[in-house]
């Protein structure tokens, strides 16, 4: 466990003496798009419904905005509190070649985030940069999501399923989400038609394929990460991004363009295929790989790494 216990404040919560915790570490590492820095260095985001400021002071962390009950219902696990990230960075510093990136991203944290919020989210990230994946988010969530105020501001929240499910394919594409509004359509569709059968107890045939998430997560790492693919605009490094981001699957190892110049950069000949990487990565990291992924995602596009 990463902090001491917590106290309640009029605005929130002070999570007391943490440790392996640096918002920027956390929040700019690759793995969400929803939270901004403030001019004070503080973050403010939108996660399950609700909008949360985050600053860390000393060794404490404040959370403004939520109350003792949000913290043991969500942010406790969400920011994954409970697990000693010391022995995950002893552990991968063993690796001399390693140690650098765990040193330089030491406040990392893998959160664990909402499944579908992430699938939509990761189907958009393929072949798209960091801008416009964040751009094309905020719109969906500005169009369909809750309205959340905090502060005098207005906030959205990631639209729920039953929300997103009444889309055509039209309004979808006029988000900034290029070719891929046709899967994201699909895959809602998917999802919700899969959800309301089971509503009215309908069994699944032999060779149907399951497409609700909570059963996906429930998965082995490797099935999950098969299962995930079956959906469309979904492949093997999405698949691993989602899995890893959302369902607690710690031996996924995504490989973007970043994390191949870090492995050919550390690791590797400059022409091995991206599954060979994969491979070669869950071989030598096992359940951390990743972890390990994190770091070296963070290093490479921080330092912008060349090979
Ligand atoms: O955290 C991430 N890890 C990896 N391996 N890839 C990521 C992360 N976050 C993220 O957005 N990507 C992908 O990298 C999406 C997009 O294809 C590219 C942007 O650099």
């Amino acid at each position: 466990m990463d902090f001491k216990y917590i106290e309640e404040f009029k605005d929130g919560v002070i999570i007391k003496e943490v440790k392996n915790f640096e918002l920027p570490h956390i929040f700019d590492c690759g793995q969400c798009f929803r939270w901004e820095r403030q001019e004070n260095d503080n973050y403010i985001g939108v996660a399950f419904q609700r909008v949360i400021e985050v600053e860390k002071r000393g060794n404490d962390v404040y959370i403004y905005n939520a109350t003792k009950d949000d913290f043991n219902n969500i942010w406790l696990e969400f920011f994954d509190l409970n697990r000693d990230y010391s022995d995950i960075k002893n552990e991968l510093s063993n690796d001399e070649i390693l140690k650098k990136s765990v040193e330089f991203g030491h406040g990392i944290r893998l959160l664990k985030q909402d499944p579908f919020e992430i699938v939509i989210s990761f189907i958009i990230s393929a072949n798209n940069r960091i801008p416009m994946i964040r751009r094309a988010i905020n719109t969906i969530s500005s169009k369909w999501g809750k309205t959340l105020s905090y502060n005098g501001k207005t906030y959205y929240a990631f639209p729920t399923l039953e929300d997103l499910s009444k889309l055509s394919l039209e309004e979808i594409e006029a988000c900034g989400v290029g070719f891929r509004a046709k899967y994201i359509h699909d895959t809602i569709s998917k999802i919700y038609k899969f959800q309301e059968e089971a509503k009215v107890c309908k069994m699944l045939s032999e060779g149907e394929i399951n497409w609700d998430l909570s059963y996906i997560k429930s998965l082995s790492d490797d099935e999950c990460h098969k299962a995930l693919q079956n959906f469309s605009g979904i492949g093997p490094k999405v698949a691993d991004c989602i899995m890893l981001f959302s369902m607690e699957k710690y031996s996924a190892f995504p490989v973007d363009v970043w994390v191949k110049r870090a492995m050919q950069h550390f690791y590797l000949a400059p022409d091995v295929s991206l599954k060979k990487m994969r491979d070669f990565a869950r071989d030598k990291f096992g359940d951390l790989s990743g972890f390990a992924q994190q770091y070296l995602f963070y290093y490479a596009r921080e330092n912008n790494i060349k090979i």
